[in-house]
């Protein structure tokens, strides 16, 4: 009997843990769920989000969370708010989710963005006519790597940003693979790696991002996006394909909340109305951590304390 006591005690704290949290969205006491992703802005940005809300009395939680199946649960209610919604990764999911009725599209961030292939400047002296994409294509062999059977190597995120990019290849014909790394670090180290041996390369890069201020570089020039591109086939230049374009250049940055955030959270909602985040703003919580080596939560501080006037007036909007 003792024996399973244990068992049983965890189980009933593991059932009265999940329930709590099971009602955590659904009364004005409960706490606001902020997902946490694997980028260094949004893990600052996370914080630096919760840390007003509990400025204006709110509880918060961090939930590490995969960034496609985080709209799901945002209009489930299992998560509250989502304050980077990038157009070029998540608008697909986005749209979805405020479709169900479950997610309120609140605010488009000042920070305009684009996420796209990238490269260091210097590999304009061994490709002629970069940035565009049939010239990055015409130097694919330069790109070759031991195991990539003579095809040129795109370092891609990770496969939950959901880029398309082994589509994007097909489509367009391309001499090249996709090599999704594990991290937003891991594409760094394959950046860093690549300069420090003045050697080709060309990764999946995003703006704002601390990565322009460290080297410079330069999207490539795809076929320009349109929504049909990614909906219907006969669209661009390969009629039996969708993504055959690149990703929006100047894609919005959103917050999305739960349907019922105002009504559970309304000083919250009131202050999430009015955060507005700038292009610069994105740049600072990503250079914070990547550049600097700060940990998230200290870098949210930092952010903080450097944008009092920012956050004063955001905080107002709770009075
Ligand atoms: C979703 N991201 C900003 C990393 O492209």
């Amino acid at each position: 009997m003792f024996k399973y006591l244990n068992k049983i005690i965890v189980t009933i704290s593991v059932m009265v843990s999940l329930s709590i949290s099971g009602v955590a969205n659904a009364n004005s006491s409960g706490t606001i769920m902020i997902p946490t992703h694997n980028w260094s802005s949004q893990l600052v940005g996370a914080e630096v989000v919760g840390k007003i809300f509990e400025m204006a009395g709110e509880k918060v939680e961090y939930v590490p969370f995969d960034s496609q199946t985080v709209y799901q649960a945002m209009a489930d209610g299992d998560i509250d708010i989502v304050h980077e919604v990038w157009e070029g990764a998540f608008g697909a999911s986005f749209d979805a989710s405020v479709a169900t009725g479950g997610v309120i599209d609140l605010l488009t961030h000042d920070a305009v963005t684009r996420e796209e292939w990238w490269y260091p400047v210097y590999i304009e002296e061994t490709c002629p006519g970069l940035p565009d994409w049939e010239a990055l294509n015409a130097c694919a062999d330069q790109f070759a790597r031991a195991d990539s059977g003579g095809k040129g190597v795109f370092i891609g995120g990770p496969v939950d940003w959901l880029k398309h990019d082994a589509e994007k290849v097909e489509a367009l014909g391309m001499n090249f693979m996709v090599k999704n790394a594990g991290s937003a670090g891991a594409i760094w180290a394959e950046l860093d790696a690549a300069v420090a041996q003045n050697k080709p390369v060309v990764i999946f890069n995003w703006s704002p991002n601390f990565i322009g201020a460290k080297y410079e570089g330069k999207f490539i020039e795809f076929p320009t996006h349109d929504p049909a591109c990614t909906k219907d086939a006969s669209w661009g230049i390969n009629p039996n394909a969708l993504y055959d374009c690149g990703n929006p250049a100047n894609g919005y940055l959103k917050t999305g909340v739960n349907v019922d955030f105002e009504k559970n959270h309304p000083k919250a909602f009131a202050i999430a109305s009015v955060m507005n985040f700038s292009g610069p703003m994105i740049d600072k919580m990503a250079n914070y951590v990547d550049t600097d080596g700060m940990e998230i939560s200290a870098a949210a501080d930092r952010f903080i304390e450097e944008h009092q006037d920012s956050v004063n007036s955001w905080l107002a909007a709770a009075n």
